[in-house]
């Protein structure tokens, strides 16, 4: 792997030396503080960086909880004023990029409500905003690319969360463009976030969605027609199509990124993701992928390490650099084969597909063996949300599933009083309750 890695990394570097971003970023005053990073001609070069004192030591970084208030990270000159940021002749090309001091000013990091300075400025809009999913590698390399091409803030939610979220960004006065990225719609949400998208657009806001999981067609075009730029392949993951839309303001890095967000995401076989993947070393891009999936399943409550790790992935690091990443590998790992066994002595089987309660463990990281334990062609695991009267539902097909299980859910979670979709092999649901058992009989019974 180490062989195979260097010629790799090198091309990468000649090509990345030579592109206007990366050039731009190097003067950046915010990185010449950091001796270490001053060197570095090219920013995806500097080896240097990771050994870089300021970011791997520094506690504050990791783990402080409170990301917004640890003043290193707010007040540092460095993000704030980023002339290069702001000048580069790539990000000038888009009018809503030009202006970007939203990075510095994070309101989203903050979670403060940042909206107060904007409106002592009467109303300027400024703001960047990257509303992502935060659950998996896709989610997380998306906001990645985001923040590398555009810089900003970024806003990371699951699907609980993702109304809330938006509803909150949208009431900010000084938005001036909002990225929405790998969040699914369902028949329960679509109709709102078209008409909170659609006032934004109304306020002259610009707004991309950028997504792959399955869309009413309806809606779709309703978006369209609003003035959304749709950015929307159900046959590619998010972070691969937000590299292929913004190839030209990313390092070459970012392909990485991309590449390791497909393999997450089981769509690595896809035409852009496979070209992706054939760039770099098969093993050393999975490593990578299974490095962030296992460091972002084991973060889901630690706000601010996935708000680093978007911030790392944007400035072209690689997963396996950061820090302690092999250590809750580790740990993770540990969990999943205590899943496996967990699993095996609880999953239950109808005719159709294997299913089961989750308790210790999330219903997505049992999923998986729900599906290959049972022996059937669907797995369908399930797990009581704590302090709501929901469950969270994670349902898995296998490769000979002929039904689309993100259509199904969609209808039947609608039909029961919860939301749901997704992909064909791969989606979730939040059902009530009450209607859980119904749930999986009559998912059994439209397998039939
Ligand atoms: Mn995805």
């Amino acid at each position: 792997m180490v062989t195979d890695k260097t010629p790799v990394r090198e091309k990468m570097l000649r090509n990345a030396a030579g592109t206007k971003t990366s050039a731009a970023r190097t003067k950046s005053p915010a990185r010449t503080k950091s001796p270490a990073r001053t060197k570095s001609p090219a920013r995806t070069k500097s080896p240097a960086r990771t050994k870089s004192p300021a970011r791997t030591k520094s506690p504050a970084r990791t783990k402080s909880p409170a990301r917004t208030k640890s003043p290193a990270r707010t007040k540092s000159p460095a993000r704030t004023k980023s002339p290069a940021r702001t000048k580069s002749p790539a990000r000038t090309k888009s009018p809503a990029r030009t202006k970007s001091p939203a990075r510095t000013k994070s309101p989203a990091r903050t979670k403060s409500p940042a909206a107060a300075p904007a409106k002592r400025r009467a109303g300027a809009r400024t703001r960047t905003v990257c509303l992502s999913h935060m659950e998996d590698a896709d989610g997380i390399s998306s906001a990645a690319l985001i923040r590398e091409a555009f810089g900003g803030d970024s806003v990371l939610v699951d699907y609980t969360e993702q109304m809330d979220a938006l509803r909150r960004i949208s009431e900010d006065p000084s938005l001036k463009t909002l990225y929405v990225c790998d969040l699914g719609l369902s028949q329960k949400n679509q109709d709102e976030f078209v008409k909170i998208l659609s006032s934004l657009r109304n306020a002259r806001v610009a707004v991309a969605y950028i997504d792959h999981h399955e869309i009413d067609g309806e809606v779709a075009k309703r978006l369209d027609a609003a003035g959304v730029r749709m950015i929307h392949d159900t046959n590619e993951c998010t972070a691969v199509q937000v590299h292929s839309a913004f190839r030209k303001l990313l390092s070459d890095h970012s392909s990485f990124v991309a590449a390791c967000a497909a393999i997450a995401d089981y769509m690595e076989d896809r035409p852009l993701g496979s070209a992706l993947l054939q760039m770099y070393d098969r093993q050393f891009a999975m490593l990578n992928a299974t490095i962030l999936t296992y460091n972002i399943v084991g973060h889901q409550r630690n706000m601010d390490y996935l708000l680093d790790l978007v911030e790392r992935l944007s400035e072209s690091r690689y997963p396996f650099e950061m820090p302690r990443v092999f250590k809750h590998v580790r740990e993770q790992a540990k969990k999943m084969s205590k899943t496996i066994s967990y699993v095996k002595e609880n999953v239950k089987v109808m005719k159709n597909l294997g299913y089961m309660e989750v308790s210790k463990t999330g219903a997505g990281a049992a999923v998986n063996f729900v599906l290959g334990l049972s022996g059937k062609d669907v797995g369908v695991a399930y797990k009581k949300l704590s302090k709501r009267d929901d469950y969270a539902v994670s349902i898995r097909g296998s490769r000979s599933c002929g039904t689309h299980l993100g259509r199904l859910t969609n209808r039947l979670a609608a039909k029961l009083g919860g939301s749901g979709g997704g992909h064909d092999r791969a989606c979730g649901a939040m059902i009530p309750l009450p209607n859980m058992a119904r749930f999986v009989r009559e998912f059994n019974l439209s397998l039939g």
